[in-house]
């Protein structure tokens, strides 16, 4: 019988052979072999999601292989999303959460956003590319508790202290607590541009969510 990590493998697999139409299948068989759905997409997605990034630095896959990369994990992600989501009724706390101006990358922060909603906070999701005005804009709107941001690029990641900037001129910094992530991130870098945390990855960035919350309640 095949082992728990050989299905992982085969979900590596077809991340890097960017079998679209075969990784649903494969995905659905890790659920079925009682692989928990976080693993399979941690261990074996975005496993394959590395392996395709040092491709494509090495200049053997191109543009054309990433956008289908991206593809296959979402369709990788319609089959395990569903079971990453616990189904909790009450709202542990307000969230807005987006990838920033400039960088469309989004599976990373579509997990932390699924995940965070299965832990119980109220997500409101801007999507990608979002400027300074529409997430302040947000934040007020909502009466966010929490402001998520994420970035993959070098080139983006300094946009998240012009957004924090930003939030200061509004003068709603000291009610709102900032969490960013994202591959290029560090602890030291979120502490340099004023943010409240940053996380590694989507689990920690919820428990660092859950944390904040408990700052929100004790101030
Ligand atoms: Co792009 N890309 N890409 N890409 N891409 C990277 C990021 C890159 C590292 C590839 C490489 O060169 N090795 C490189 C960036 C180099 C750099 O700046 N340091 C790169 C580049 C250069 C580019 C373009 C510029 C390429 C070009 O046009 N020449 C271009 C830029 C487009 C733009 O944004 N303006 C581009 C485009 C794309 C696609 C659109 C084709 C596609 C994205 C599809 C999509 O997202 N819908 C894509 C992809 C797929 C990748 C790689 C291969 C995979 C990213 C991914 O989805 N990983 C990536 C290589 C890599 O990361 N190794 C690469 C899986 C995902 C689960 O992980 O997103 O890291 P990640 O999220 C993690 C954590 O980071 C964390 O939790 C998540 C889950 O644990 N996290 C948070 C993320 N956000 C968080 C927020 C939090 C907390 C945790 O709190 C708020």
């Amino acid at each position: 019988m095949e082992s728990k990590e050989e299905v992982l493998q085969r979900l590596r697999n077809a991340i890097v052979q960017l079998d679209i139409d075969g990784i649903g299948k494969i995905a659905q068989e890790a659920l079925d072999k009682g692989i928990p759905a976080y693993e399979a997409v941690m261990e074996g997605m975005s496993k394959g999601m590395e392996i395709v990034g040092k491709k494509f630095e090495e200049g053997e896959f191109f543009l054309s292989d990433l956008i289908m990369a991206g593809e296959t994990m979402k369709a990788g992600m319609e089959v395990l999303k569903p079971h990453l989501k616990a189904g909790q009724v009450k709202s542990m706390g307000r969230v807005v959460i987006g990838t920033v101006k400039g960088d469309i990358h989004d599976i990373g922060k579509n997990i932390v956003s699924t995940l965070l909603s299965s832990a119980g906070f109220e997500v409101h999701d801007l999507g990608v590319d979002v400027d300074v005005d529409r997430f302040v804009k947000a934040v007020q709107e909502v009466k966010a508790h929490i402001l998520a941001m994420s970035a993959l690029l070098t080139v983006t990641m300094p946009y998240m202290e012009e957004v924090i900037e930003a939030v200061k001129r509004a003068g709603i910094r000291s009610q709102l607590k900032i969490i960013v992530g994202g591959a290029p991130l560090s602890e030291d870098y979120a502490k340099r541009i004023g943010a409240d945390a940053y996380a590694e990855d989507a689990v920690t960035g919820v428990e660092r969510c859950k944390k904040l919350m408990d700052e929100v309640k004790n101030e």
